[in-house]
């Protein structure tokens, strides 16, 4: 594949769009030259109680302020429903399709917004008010987007926790952020199989004094323990509140959510997004990226426990009044060709997944995949991790049988949305590559030393100027946003990626530059399963570094020094390998570990993992230079001792 092989835009879906190249130079050029007239006018795409007046305030500079909108006045629950009542309020805003390929249900804006509001009106009923936080540990059900909007109508910051994330996990994101109040179900549903939710959020709260009271959605039926006092059915409670809710009037710059998510260093940051800024930038991107027109079934098989839920499931598509599928499901069950099988059943026009999930089913073959119609399909979208040129040619072949453009989007739970894709009906596609800037996104690429660098070339992805959907600060840590983001490349937002760019100006995510692993889309610091090794009696230290790997993208290689005494065996690998997934979570599984006598050590006795890196890979060939090593003897013996 090289950078020349190019797919022009069709035609027919350049005529049909409300974007096309023209329009798309129109409001790059606008963007750029005026950003307060253009946005003040994108913002006309929300609902405000007050318009705003003041647009954009934003430096990178110094302390790092960034505000849009400040004057405005706007309530985010009201954007996603009660501005379709009138238009749309029979129309499905929600479908929903189960783990179980025959439990599915449909659910109107209007009876959404009831939902959502007799919720809103339970928790203002426990006392939850403006600011308070709330933690939502949820399967893929319709009450997780009931309960984000729920908290959005009364003003509470709501922050979820992927359901695969162990007892622990869960209990450190509540402690950092204070939550009050914890919405969970009995169980969650996968692959046929059940997630113990409730059991984890009881082990969790243990060490959780601040929540008061546990809502619990009855989801599977399973038996749980309920606390008198503390635990409260979900149910019970919608049904005693009524069905109106005043929303709360937000200030454009009040926080909406927190997501937590790893990073190089320490323990997961809460990236805090607040309500004006992220509902333009996720209605924006949501209609531009994908081309949705009215009418059109859309559907991301992202979880609502990531940032890609977040926009792309629940706040971009509600907003835009579209019909938005939640599937509680994997795509391997009961078969390989579920994805086809959901596309065929709902008539999904928009089908947005991350490459993990297609590089698993291309090695399953066409026929799972043509076995179904897939004729509703009219655009395909990727998101998570670099999406390899094979993989993109056959999803864009077998599944969008040629027809369908492919819209690979970069961007990050830091940027609130997407900041690079291409957009269906006006920008020609390269397969592997994310393409061109949004209008209003200034990506650039910086040398080591934060030089900009001119043309095609190499380096550091970094943006220069703020947009509305960037995140705000770290919760409670506004230094820590400062160094994490901005002290790299002083006066610019630091990616943590690295990207190529070609000829044409389009940009090639090459992936992370920092110790942050991508795993099947899944981030993940280093540092974190680092710790979780370590914690183990029999650990005295550890370093993980990433490997290829064919399905993951990458996969998780730890080397493991053991106290002394201790003997390795792969008994204990196993323990390990166990271990970690109790202390994180099952995405965490190590994929290989490496007994490592002693680990490569600077003389000042930083570890090197560039060397760790290219053992893990298999590039002994290449490792570059060893000079610097306080014993150089160690690297021989990883090398002959590598985990296969
Ligand atoms: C949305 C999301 C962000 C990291 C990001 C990058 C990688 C995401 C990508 C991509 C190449 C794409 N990433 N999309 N890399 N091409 N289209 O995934 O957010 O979980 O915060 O991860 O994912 O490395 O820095 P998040």
């Amino acid at each position: 594949m090289t950078d020349n092989t190019v797919i022009p835009v069709k035609p027919d879906l350049a005529a049909g769009s409300r974007f096309d190249a023209a329009r798309r130079a129109e409001m790059a050029e606008r963007a750029a030259r005026d950003p307060d007239g253009f946005w003040r006018e994108e913002a006309g795409r929300i609902a405000w109680m007050t318009t705003p007046t003041r647009i954009k305030n934003a430096s990178f500079e110094g302390d790092v302020s960034i505000k849009w909108f400040e004057d405005g006045v706007l309530n985010a629950s009201v954007s996603c429903l009660d501005k379709h009542l009138a238009e749309r309020g029979d129309q499905v805003a929600i479908i929903w399709e189960g783990d179980d390929p025959n439990s599915d249900s449909k659910v109107t804006y209007r009876e959404l917004h009831q939902r959502v509001c007799r919720m809103a009106n339970a928790l203002r009923s426990l006392g939850v008010k403006k600011g308070d936080r709330v933690t939502l540990y949820l399967p893929m059900i319709v009450e997780a987007a009931v309960a984000m909007l729920a908290c959005a109508r009364i003003g509470a910051v709501h922050s979820i926790v992927f359901g695969g994330f162990s007892p622990d996990s869960l209990a450190s994101r509540i402690q950092d952020c204070d939550s009050t109040v914890l919405i969970t179900a009995d169980q969650g549903r996968r692959g046929g199989r059940t997630v113990p939710l409730k059991t984890n959020a009881d082990e969790a709260l243990k060490s959780c004094p601040s929540v008061k009271n546990v809502i619990v959605v009855r989801n599977t039926g399973g038996d749980v323990p309920m606390q008198e006092g503390r635990d409260h059915w979900w149910h019970t409670l919608s049904e005693a509140a009524a069905t109106d809710c005043a929303p709360e009037p937000m200030n454009a710059e009040d926080p909406l959510f927190i997501l937590y998510t790893s990073g190089s260093t320490g323990k997961p940051k809460g990236v805090l997004h607040t309500t004006g800024g992220y509902m333009v930038w996720a209605s924006f991107t949501h209609e531009l990226v994908f081309d949705y027109r009215p009418g059109e079934i859309y559907w991301c098989t992202a979880d609502v426990g990531w940032v890609t839920g977040h926009s792309y499931i629940v706040y971009g598509p509600l907003a835009n009044g579209a019909t938005t599928l939640m599937f509680e499901g994997v795509p391997n069950y009961p078969d390989v060709g579920r994805f086809w099988q959901v596309v065929d059943k709902h008539k999904v026009n928009i089908f947005y997944t991350a490459p993990t999930a297609i590089r698993a089913l291309m090695r399953e073959g066409d026929a799972p995949v043509r076995k179904w119609s897939r004729q509703s399909l009219r655009v395909l979208g990727s998101v998570g991790e670099p999406i390899n040129p094979e993989a993109w040619l056959w999803y864009y072949r077998v599944v969008g049988d040629e027809r369908c453009p492919i819209v690979d989007t970069w961007w990050q739970t830091e940027t609130g949305g997407i900041l690079i894709s291409p957009l269906p009906g006006a920008v020609d596609l390269k397969p592997g590559s994310a393409t061109l800037p949004l209008p209003g996104v200034q990506p650039a690429l910086v040398d080591g030393d934060g030089k900009l660098l001119e043309g095609a070339t190499e380096g550091n992805l970094v943006i220069l100027d703020s947009w509305p959907g960037q995140m705000r600060t770290v919760y409670k840590d506004h230094e820590r946003f400062i160094q994490t983001y901005f002290s790299t490349f002083p006066g610019k937002y630091f990616s943590g990626d690295g990207a190529r760019r070609d000829a044409d100006g389009y940009y090639w995510i090459t992936g992370r530059v920092d110790d942050v692993l991508n795993v099947s889309g899944h981030r993940m610091g280093t540092a974190e399963i680092e710790s979780a090794l370590v914690a183990h009696p029999k650990v005295a230290e550890a370093a993980v570094v990433g490997m290829p790997h064919e399905l993951k993208g990458q996969g998780i290689y730890c080397y493991v020094t053991l106290k002394s005494g201790e003997e390795p065996s792969d008994a204990l690998k196993k323990e390990l390998v166990a271990w970690v997934r109790r202390e994180i979570g099952p995405i965490a599984s190590p994929d290989a570990i490496q007994w490592a006598p002693s680990l490569p050590k600077t003389r000042s006795g930083k570890i090197m993992r560039r060397i760790l890196r290219k053992i893990a890979a298999n590039e002994t060939d290449s490792l570059g230079d060893t000079s610097t090593l306080a014993d150089p003897t160690v690297v021989e013996d990883l090398i002959s001792n590598r985990a296969g």
